[in-house]
């Protein structure tokens, strides 16, 4: 299932198959939301370390797509050097590899949308990318107040988020119907 990690842009699957990004700060859920998707326990590495996740890993998906766990940022305790190169990376891959079709952003429940989060839409904006906005650990959060932040994020910011939890269940049917309609969609 898992495929490799990516260090730079010409390590990336040579095949035609086409990639969905996750990406957010570090420790917001990505690894996690990217096992329950694949209704997998183990395969992407659940951080007790937040930084951990340092490559673009791929996951093949039912041989059909590839979803990609991207390297966390906003994480304080990385050199303002490797920040800077993951950055760079994470960049050019967004920007330029065409087979990417779609991008999962991922926002704790809890937080505003960090300067990254934002700089990362407006990088985004630049190409035409699907972007699916998604609240995670929305087990924290009683209903009223993940229904307050949903309508704060859509006023504030324009995003429409999916509430999200692996502990609940949350919004896992919902993030996987769009995942396979933006998959068939391009296929
Ligand atoms: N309560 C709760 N905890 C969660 C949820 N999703 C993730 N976590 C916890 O949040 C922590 C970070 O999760 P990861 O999936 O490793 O986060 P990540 O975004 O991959 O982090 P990096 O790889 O460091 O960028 C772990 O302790 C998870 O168990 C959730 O839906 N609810
Ligand atoms: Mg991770």
């Amino acid at each position: 299932m898992f495929v490799d990690s990516c260090h730079s842009l010409s390590q990336l699957p040579k095949d035609k198959k086409a990639h969905i990004a996750i990406a957010g700060r570090s420790n917001v859920g990505k690894s996690s939301l990217l096992n329950k998707f694949a209704g997998l326990k183990k395969l992407a590495k659940v951080s007790s370390t937040p930084g951990k996740t340092r490559a673009l890993n791929f996951f093949d998906i039912n041989n059909k797509f590839y979803l990609v766990d991207l390297p966390g940022y906003g994480y304080a305790k990385v050199s303002r050097s490797i920040s800077k190169s993951w950055g760079k990376l994470i960049e050019e891959y967004l920007l330029d590899c065409e087979k990417l079709i779609g991008l999962i952003l991922l926002l704790d429940c809890r937080r505003d949308p960090s300067r990254e989060d934002l700089e990362l839409l407006n990088w985004l904006s630049t190409r035409q990318l699907p972007v699916m906005t998604v609240m995670t650990k929305s087990d924290k959060l009683s209903k009223s107040r993940i229904i307050k932040k949903q309508l704060e994020l859509e006023k504030e910011y324009g995003l429409v988020t999916i509430p999200f939890s692996i502990v609940s269940g949350a919004g896992i049917k919902e993030l996987t119907d769009s995942i396979f309609n933006l998959t068939n969609l391009k296929n």
